[in-house]
């Protein structure tokens, strides 16, 4: 198979052989397939999706959408693609978004390279030849030098186990599970559960479609509108002028959105922040009101300012009082649980046909065939929508069965939660790479320059090993547990730690409560000094010279 072309494998009798066998097809895999072909390496990747496009191949609930602009929600470094492929919407929809992982997928050539259909199950290091041994769902093995985990931080369903769940005869959906073919709601009562991003997306969409649709809350979720709208002329020539600068902002300020952890004292009249967040509300989108004061994630004064000013938007529009106090965040700080981004959320709830439950004073007792009871009521429901989330960043990694050195798994190796150096490689497991890694900037700002990012790292790192003539990389275990503790220093000096979120978690029984993503200034600064400094923390072993001629 393709002997001497760069990026194709090789199959014999033992399997398929390869460089790199990339896991996943979303937009952090697919720019892995593309830069590991062009510096020459043979490439296989393997999608469980029978298309390319992750986490937005999956989540095709009604008012699915991005809640970063999707100017900058585009691969940057393509200047190419930016030019080919122009967005219609300030917050493009996810059949859009989609079609763009589809156009790149294919303006790139990348398809060929690509098993669809395809789980990986296990991965094995094989260390007397410094291969990875990957297995796959459908009987596949393949054998590689490397492997690159870009299995995304938002791609495994949270599917709580409420009791009677299975009963449920009606209609079921997941919203990170929808079908491809359209829902009817029309004339249906539904119920959703969860009132997160997704939750506070689908439910105007479905709240117009149906006959009644009942909202079960846990915990209220602060939101701001999103001001969606067609993008204009202007618009995208302003993109273009300002493009150089946010490319350079992204190497100074890393992920951009958040805003410096180290705590500022100063806390700003109490009407200088109600006008700066006027002004925010009217504008639209998370990005503003997250860096809206210096310290508004780290300071809870200031965050508290915030917080009033949501929820007294809340009371304005909502017409029912005690509506509006049970939709009313509190108890935990602004913009710690991810920030959600609306389009009639709040307004929603004065519809006559949507009813919310509160499960903190009435909680789901059961599910029935064609009802979900609470503690004090019971609803009959043609239809249920999950909209519970996922088990976010580790639960792609550890779905597949990593073993590492000595047969050790990650499983083992992470039972008190995620350990990595930079969010990128784990000590004990050569050779792996994890694309937006737990203890790297990951799920947090933007998800798809953050993949851009570790991919060109992993390129720089193989590119280096091969010139050097080098087997394998493994992070040392004592700077591993440096950065851990780097990563976990960084997030208690903000209010991030102090709302239970997926970032930590909880969502998930069982699950160590540890904050995932890194979220201190200068990550791509610190990455490339340890590069510079001779990948300090980093062990190289071994010698090859079969890099980059499997195939051969
Ligand atoms: O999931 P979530 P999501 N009984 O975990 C509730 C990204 N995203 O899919 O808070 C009752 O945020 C749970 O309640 P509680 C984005 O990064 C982006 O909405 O645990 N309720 C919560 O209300 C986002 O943060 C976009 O008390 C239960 C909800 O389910 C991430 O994905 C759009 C329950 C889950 O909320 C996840 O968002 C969508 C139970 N047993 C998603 N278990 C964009 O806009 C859970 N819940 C780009």
């Amino acid at each position: 198979m393709g002997a001497s072309v760069p990026g194709r494998a090789s199959t014999n009798e033992a399997g398929i052989e390869c460089d790199v066998v990339v896991v996943g097809a979303g937009f952090g895999g697919l720019y892995a397939l593309h830069r590991m072909r062009e510096i020459g390496l043979a490439v296989r990747g393997i999608e469980a999706a029978p298309d390319v496009g992750g986490t937005w191949y999956w989540n095709r609930y009604p008012g699915a959408r991005c809640d970063v602009p999707s100017l900058f929600y585009s691969y940057s470094w393509s200047p190419e693609l930016r030019r080919e492929w122009r967005w219609t919407n300030r917050y493009a929809g996810q059949e859009e978004i989609l079609n763009y992982a589809r156009f790149a997928a294919d303006r790139l050539d990348l398809r060929r390279l690509i098993q669809f259909d395809t789980r990986v199950a296990g991965a094995t290091f094989d260390e007397p030849t410094a291969r990875w041994v990957v297995e796959t769902d459908r009987g596949d093995r393949l054998r590689a030098r490397f492997v690159i985990m870009a299995t995304g931080g938002l791609s495994v369903p949270n599917t709580p186990d409420i009791p009677g769940v299975a009963d449920f005869a009606g209609e079921i959906y997941h919203t990170a599970r929808w079908p491809q073919e359209p829902v009817d709601f029309e004339g249906k009562r539904v119920g959703i559960i969860g009132t997160g991003s997704s939750g506070v997306q689908a439910i105007p969409m479905i709240a117009k479609a149906a006959r009644q649709l009942v909202v079960f809350q846990r915990t209220p979720n602060f939101s701001v509108p999103a001001h969606n709208r067609p993008l204009t002329d202007e618009d995208h020539r302003g993109f273009d002028d300002g493009l150089d600068s946010y490319l350079s902002s992204l190497e100074q300020s890393d992920f951009g959105r958040v805003p410096p952890t180290a705590f500022t004292a100063e806390v700003p009249p109490r009407d200088v922040q109600w006008a700066r967040y006027e002004q925010l509300w009217r504008e639209g989108g998370s990005g503003g009101f997250l860096k809206a004061f210096p310290n508004i994630l780290v300071h809870p004064d200031v965050n508290e300012v915030c917080a009033d000013f949501v929820r007294q938007k809340i009371r304005e529009t909502v017409k029912d009082p005690k509506t509006a106090e049970t939709l009313s965040p509190s108890g935990y700080p602004f913009g710690v649980k991810r920030l959600c981004v609306d389009t009639d959320y709040f307004d929603t709830y004065n519809r006559p046909n949507v009813e919310l439950v509160n499960l903190r004073e009435e909680p789901i007792e059961k599910i029935t065939a064609n009802a979900v009871d609470t503690a004090a009521r019971h609803f009959d429901l043609d239809a249920l929508v999950f909209a519970t989330g996922f088990d976010a960043v580790t639960g792609a990694l550890l779905a597949v069965d990593i073993r590492g050195r000595e047969g050790a798994t990650l499983k083992d190796a992470w039972s008190e939660g995620p350990r990595t150096y930079l969010g990128l490689t784990v000590a004990g497991f050569p050779n792996l790479f994890t694309i937006t890694g737990p203890g790297s900037p990951s799920v947090i700002g933007n998800v798809i320059t953050n993949c851009e990012y570790h991919v060109d790292w992993i390129a720089e790192c193989l590119t280096h090993m091969r010139r050097h003539d080098l087997a394998t990389i493994e992070p040392d275990g004592e700077a591993q547990i440096a950065w851990g503790r780097h990563v976990a220093e960084v997030a208690d000096r903000t209010l991030f730690p102090k709302a239970n979120s997926w970032y930590l978690g909880v969502n998930i029984p069982g699950k160590p409560r540890v904050f995932m993503p890194y979220i201190g200034e200068g990550y791509r600064t610190t990455c490339k000094e340890i590069v510079a400094d001779g990948y300090r923390g980093f062990r190289f072993g071994g010698s090859t010279r079969a890099l980059g001629e499997a195939g051969k």
